[in-house]
């Protein structure tokens, strides 16, 4: 008997029904395969940060450096659509962003918050309470009086601003082929629509950071089932690793117990307003590697990043030139402290490094209103200070810190130049930091030292891993990964590029839109199964 057909019946263009995203390699290609799923249907995206940056004047506005804020903006400029996101710079509520010629453009919907409920949803609750509990960061939380109530309130806002553009009428309405929200500060978005009554197009959902494991037998945060049950209000909701997303499922059969049932593709849960019905995903997010690449080499991003490291006493060809580099916001999950101590202890392990290799850290201030961020930089702070005063050589200091973003094109440029990368996260969702350094090499030799507990080392295989948790044995691990042989240092990085070029970004967003889009263009009906 023949073996039933994976795909059941899609109405999808032949095309895309073979393998519908593995040729997917640019900006390109996503926009083709954008408009054969969903025609001429735009796209509404929802998120925390707007993906621009009010200017004034002439200029009126600037895009923020690379990211993939600015992969979904360039989808949206060639496919038209709406963005909601929070204000968070000056300006109008509204701004029309052009597209190229003949592109569309879209909408960015501003929804300006008042600073008393912003800082109890964003500093207090998102950042305060779901940040430290989703990366096992227990100790840190902090949840100021009325956080989760701001909380709740600004989602139920943005909800109301996306169905407002729902409904705004013939003229500025919008009927999208699906709605795509993302992280943590937005989790009940979808729950408050819901409440809003008529119908939705498919909702989905990206969660960018870890979902940690249930904790046995201690009773769970009293917010945790409004925030799970929040979410299994999307149709799909993503997840950057399997690990995660099965974390996701022990979580709610643990709260909604037989009510909860799963079937390897579906789950369906019987919630106090109904029976729900959504797919949570693995989506492991990506980075464009091409652009990387070649911004690596490039002399406009390469001269600036050759001055930059003259002036910190690290000239590249000199004796005293060579450096590991990392880049983070300065956030205590990022590892900081445990990435100080290795580096001590490859000092002590091996005094002549002092002198020669030093710690490159670019680490731009974040979340600041929150204590404990504040708290932790004045750590950080302390024990860079310290390891500068042990292991200093006349004018060259062990730990160099700038503490400010830079471009893209000059960071890459810095990852081609150093001798390697440390990547220390204490719990990360992916870390695209790595995945950034890999395509900056290419075909170079310098080493990733990976954490263990990043999405990317679960996910990405044959590099070299770390556990920030034990800087000695993650200092010998370092040791001998710079001083094994080149070619296979090099091997080792080409395999990487090799596997980043064919899980890039693009593929990323196209995995995130197949199912809910080509689930619009059956009009409701669920009908694609993904080929096996
Ligand atoms: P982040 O926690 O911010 O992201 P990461 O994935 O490393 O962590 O992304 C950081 C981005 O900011 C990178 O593109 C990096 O180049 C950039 N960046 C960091 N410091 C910079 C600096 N000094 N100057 C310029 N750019 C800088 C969250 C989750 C991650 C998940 C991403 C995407 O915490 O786990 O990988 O979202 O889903």
């Amino acid at each position: 008997m023949a073996a039933p057909p994976s795909v059941l019946h899609t109405g999808l263009p032949e095309s895309l029904l073979s393998d519908p995203v593995a040729a997917i390699r640019g900006p390109g290609d996503l926009v083709r395969f954008y408009r054969e799923l969903a025609g001429s249907a735009p796209l509404l995206v929802v998120t925390n940060r707007e993906p621009v940056v009010w200017k004034g004047g002439a200029e009126r506005f600037a895009l923020p450096p690379g990211g993939v804020s600015q992969t979904i903006h360039r989808l949206l400029c060639q496919v038209g659509g709406r963005w909601i996101a929070l204000r968070d710079s000056g300006g109008p509520d509204l701004l029309r962003i052009p597209g190229e010629p003949g592109a569309p453009g879209y909408r960015l919907d501003r929804l300006e918050v008042p600073s008393a409920l912003m800082e109890g949803h964003y500093a207090g609750f998102s950042n305060g309470v779901l940040w430290p509990f989703f990366h096992d960061e227990e100790g840190r939380i902090g949840e100021p009086p009325n956080a989760l109530a701001a909380y709740r309130e600004v989602n139920r806002r943005v909800a109301g601003k996306v169905m407002d553009s729902l409904r705004e009428g013939a003229s500025g309405g919008i009927r999208p082929g699906m709605i795509w929200v993302h992280d943590y500060q937005l989790a009940l978005v979808g729950q408050e629509m819901r409440r809003s009554g008529g119908a939705l197009p498919p909702l989905a959902f990206f969660w960018h950071i870890p979902w940690s494991a249930p904790v046995g037998g201690a009773p769970p945060p009293r917010w945790l089932f409004e925030v799970v049950t929040g979410l299994l209000s999307y149709d799909q909701v993503g997840f950057q690793t399997e690990l995660y997303r099965d974390r996701f499922l022990e979580t709610v059969f643990s709260l909604y117990g037989s009510r909860a049932s799963w079937d390897g593709e579906t789950l369906s849960v019987a919630t106090a307003s109904g029976v729900r019905r959504l797919h949570p995903g693995v989506f492991p997010i990506s980075v464009d590697p091409d652009h990387f690449r070649m911004m690596s080499r490039d002399p406009a991003g390469m001269l600036p990043a050759l001055s930059l490291l003259s002036d910190c006493g690290l000239a590249p060809g000199t004796p005293s030139g060579g450096y590991l580099i990392s880049v983070d916001r300065m956030d205590y999950s990022k590892g900081f402290l445990e990435r100080l101590s290795l580096m001590e202890a490859l000092y002590e392990n091996d005094p002549s490094l002092a002198g020669r290799l030093a710690l490159l850290q670019i680490a731009p201030p974040t979340r600041l209103s929150v204590e404990a961020y504040r708290r932790y930089a004045e750590e950080v702070e302390r024990r860079s200070e310290a390891l500068n005063r042990r292991f200093a050589r006349g004018a060259w200091r062990p730990v160099v810190t700038l503490s400010r973003s830079l471009d893209p094109s000059l960071l890459a440029p810095l990852y081609r130049l150093s001798r390697g990368c440390l990547v220390t996260a204490t719990r990360d969702g992916m870390n695209l930091v790595a995945k950034e350094f890999l395509a900056s090499q290419d075909g170079g030799s310098a080493p990733l030292f990976l954490s263990r507990h990043t999405g990317t080392a679960m996910t990405m295989e044959g590099l070299s891993l770390i556990d920030p948790a034990d800087p000695a044995l993650s200092a010998r691990i370092v040791a001998q990964g710079l001083s094994m042989d080149g070619r296979i240092r090099e091997r080792k990085n080409r395999q990487a590029l090799a596997d980043l070029r064919e899980h890039n970004v693009y593929r990323w967003m196209a995995e995130n839109l197949l199912r809910p889009l080509s689930r619009t263009s059956k009009e409701g009906a669920l009908l694609f199964a993904r080929p096996s």
